[in-house]
């Protein structure tokens, strides 16, 4: 049987950084989830990853992260205000988000949109073999797929977002909309987070690109396009691994020790306003303040990893959750017993684990969000089959998590009695929730959702 022809990955950033200077430099893989799901693939078939490394200015030289290739494709001062900081994260995040904060739209930000989509796509359309196999990811790069397709029309395009689509009655607010379905519509295979995601693009496809056809199957300029949901995961068994490890269960149990043996309501994300960190602060806080939690029996850990800060929108954020932070501690925390620990900063995978495997209660309660790994990776860790996952309705991941508390975030009542239910759930009943979660997550991790992937695409 001929071997597959090697992969080409196109997103945003590169899977490493540039360490060291001068003749000494290499490129160090980074800790990540798309790095992760797609180096075991490279590993057996070969692979170039084209990104940009997050700096401005010329691009570092290309070179090798273990079995992965790295190309970096360079981004000057401007395009990384226009492109990234503007139409990427300031026009297309909060769209594709509900609108939670209102997107804007520059014409000034559009051309280097297409740009910088150009200078990607060139660079893919270089590192690929007739025939080849190329995958593009996420919002960032909605144009690219039709640019390789113009360059090198004989290769399979796969192209997968790791955020909503958007319904058409926000989708259609873009002046852009036709152009970025046509960039889509280029690939052979568009993948995303969830059936709904799937059918509205299909529908606005069909609306503003003149596709034509059916939810899995369209059809523009005489190509076949297949679209299809393929929720991402997490890889089970290293998560797993590294929750039995001596060292992170010691971790894990001091701190538990320093929170004085109260239930641990835990909270982990990017510090994004999607992520709806205030409503959840403020849940706890009325919790307190009706009494229906003291600070005796519970406290409230939030780990908010520093994201996109010189967005507007993101610094409004932190200073909410700061504010609130500090109003819960001023009226609760006793001598001891801090009511909210808060930690702005990114941990290790170690520190994280230990964090969960302490966890009485995951809270998840994304005002929307594509997927959500940390519900997964929270499930995977509690090997003891003790835990409480509380997750929105409106992450990705409640709709393969079905035995988790799902809940409407902006309902703080519901919140708030779910939260309660979570604390005071007995263990019977915790064992059996997760254990299906766990049973959910473990039957389909992110190597099944690559090579998934890339069988569709291959075929
Ligand atoms: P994100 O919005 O970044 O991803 P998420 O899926 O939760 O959201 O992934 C965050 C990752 O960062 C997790 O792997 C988590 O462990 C890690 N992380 C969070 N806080 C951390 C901290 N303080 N320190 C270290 N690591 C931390 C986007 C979409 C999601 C989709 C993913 C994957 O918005 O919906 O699930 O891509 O497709």
């Amino acid at each position: 049987m001929k071997s597959p022809p090697r992969l080409v990955v196109v997103a945003n950033r590169l899977p490493a950084s540039r360490v060291g200077e001068g003749a000494g430099a290499r490129w160090e893989r980074s800790p990540g989830g798309l790095v992760s799901a797609v180096a075991p693939v490279m590993e057996e078939r070969g692979g170039v990853w084209i990104g940009w490394d997050g700096g401005a200015g010329p691009a570092p030289r290309p070179g090798r992260a273990g079995p992965i290739e790295v190309r970096a494709v360079a981004l000057s001062r401007g395009e990384v205000d226009r492109y990234y900081h503007g139409f990427c994260n300031t026009t297309l995040w909060p769209l594709y988000h509900d609108a939670i904060v209102n997107p804007e739209f520059h014409r000034a930000w559009w051309d280097p949109y297409i740009a910088v989509n150009q200078r990607f796509a060139a660079a893919a359309a270089r590192a690929s073999r007739r025939k080849g196999v190329i995958w593009v990811h996420d919002y960032q790069l909605q144009l690219v797929p039709r640019m390789i397709r113009e360059r090198k029309p004989s290769s399979r395009i796969g192209f997968f977002l790791h955020i909503p689509f958007p319904p058409d009655e926000l989708f259609a607010w873009l002046p852009w909309r036709s152009a970025i379905l046509r960039g889509l519509l280029g690939a052979d295979v568009i993948g995303f987070q969830t059936q709904a995601s799937a059918e509205n693009f299909v529908r606005v496809a069909k609306r503003y690109a003149g596709a034509e056809g059916t939810e899995r199957e369209l059809t523009i300029d005489r190509r076949s396009v297949r679209v299809m949901a393929c929720p991402i995961s997490i890889p089970s068994a290293e998560f797993e691994k590294i929750a039995a490890s001596p060292s992170v269960r010691r971790k894990s149990a001091e701190i538990k020790q320093q929170l004085a043996g109260r239930k641990l309501l835990l909270g982990v994300d990017r510090l994004d306003y999607t992520k709806g960190i205030p409503l959840r602060l403020a849940a706890f806080h009325e919790l307190l303040q009706d009494r229906k939690l003291s600070v005796n029996e519970c406290v409230m850990v939030q780990i908010a990893v520093p994201s996109r800060e010189s967005v507007p929108g993101y610094e409004e954020t932190r200073r909410e959750v700061e504010g609130m932070v500090g109003r819960i501690n001023g009226e609760f925390s006793m001598p001891g017993k801090v009511a909210v620990h808060y930690f702005r900063r990114s941990l290790s995978r170690e520190e994280l684990v230990a964090y969960y495997l302490a966890a009485d209660v995951m809270l998840v309660t994304p005002l929307r969000d594509g997927m959500n790994l940390v519900a997964k990776e929270y499930v995977m860790c509690r090997d003891d089959g003790t835990g409480v996952l509380v997750l929105s309705e409106f992450a990705g991941a409640a709709r393969e998590l079905r035995r988790a508390l799902l809940v409407n975030p902006r309902d703080v009542e519901t919140l708030k009695k779910t939260i309660v239910q979570a604390v005071r759930m007995p263990e019977e009943e915790q064992r059996m929730r997760m254990a299906m979660l766990r049973s959910n997550v473990r039957r389909h991790d992110v190597h099944d959702w690559s090579r998934g992937f890339l069988e569709v695409l291959d075929e």
